[in-house]
């Protein structure tokens, strides 16, 4: 493209409102878990079927997952502090951008721990575990009905100028007990098109990584005898 139109689509970009993509992720790879990780937070297992833990005194469980059949367990262990799980991470950001998320927690205890909110930090594109300040969140609970949804939205305000991604956190509330089990299923981020959404799902391969799969197969037998021909 020559400079002078990219210059001018750039120009029209920031004068008009985003484009947003809506990304879904329901553990449903098997393999992803999270991102990273912050404070006293154990066990992130991508899990199927039911689940029996403990809410820090009696045993506690869940039947399965909220939508498809997989879905994530975390705990915290020990018990102390907040523990945050990262559960997204869109980079690419400008200010003034807007970006929503939602979870579904695994709650069965109204008003009382265990319980799980959603909430935000701002960071750098390229380092999931960069800090540049929190983004605020939203201060209601899951609301103890059994599986039930957290979201948020937040307009892009970090303070600090190098920033230019939102880490998503499921911050972990447990009672004052041992271990304390969590279960999340059903994460959707709503993002400007320019930005881009990553999960803990399993690594899509490179395309030449898989070409050369597909040659180790032999499905791509021609181009290799073409190439041994020469
Ligand atoms: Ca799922
Ligand atoms: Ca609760």
């Amino acid at each position: 493209m020559k400079t002078p139109m990219l210059a001018a689509l750039i120009l029209l970009g920031s004068t008009q409102a985003h484009a947003l993509q809506t990304v879904d992720y329901g553990w449903e790879d098997g393999v992803g878990t999270l991102l990273g990780s912050y404070g006293n937070l154990a066990d992130p297992v991508n899990v199927t079927g039911a689940q029996l833990g403990s809410n820090g005194v009696d045993p506690y469980g869940v039947a399965g997952a909220h939508g498809g059949d997989r879905f994530l367990h975390v705990a915290e262990d020990p018990i102390g502090g907040t523990p945050q799980a990262y559960v997204a991470f869109i980079t690419g950001l400008q200010a003034g951008d807007e970006i929503s998320a939602s979870f579904w927690g695994y709650d069965d205890t109204a008003g009382s721990n265990p319980s799980l909110r959603i909430w935000g930090h701002y960071a750098v594109s390229g380092d999931v575990n960069s800090y540049e300040g929190s983004a605020g969140g939203n201060t209601t609970y899951t609301d103890g009905s059994g599986w039930s949804q957290v979201g948020n939205t937040w307009t892009f305000a970090p303070s600090s100028a190098g920033a230019d991604a939102l880490v998503v956190e499921a911050r972990l509330y447990s009672g004052s007990g041992g271990r304390t089990d969590f279960w999340i299923d059903d994460l959707q981020v709503i993002a400007p098109d320019h930005a881009t959404v990553q999960f803990a799902a399993a690594p899509v391969p490179e395309p030449e990584s898989y070409a050369l799969m597909l040659a180790g197969l032999g499905l791509l037998g021609g181009v290799v005898r073409r190439r041994t021909g020469r």
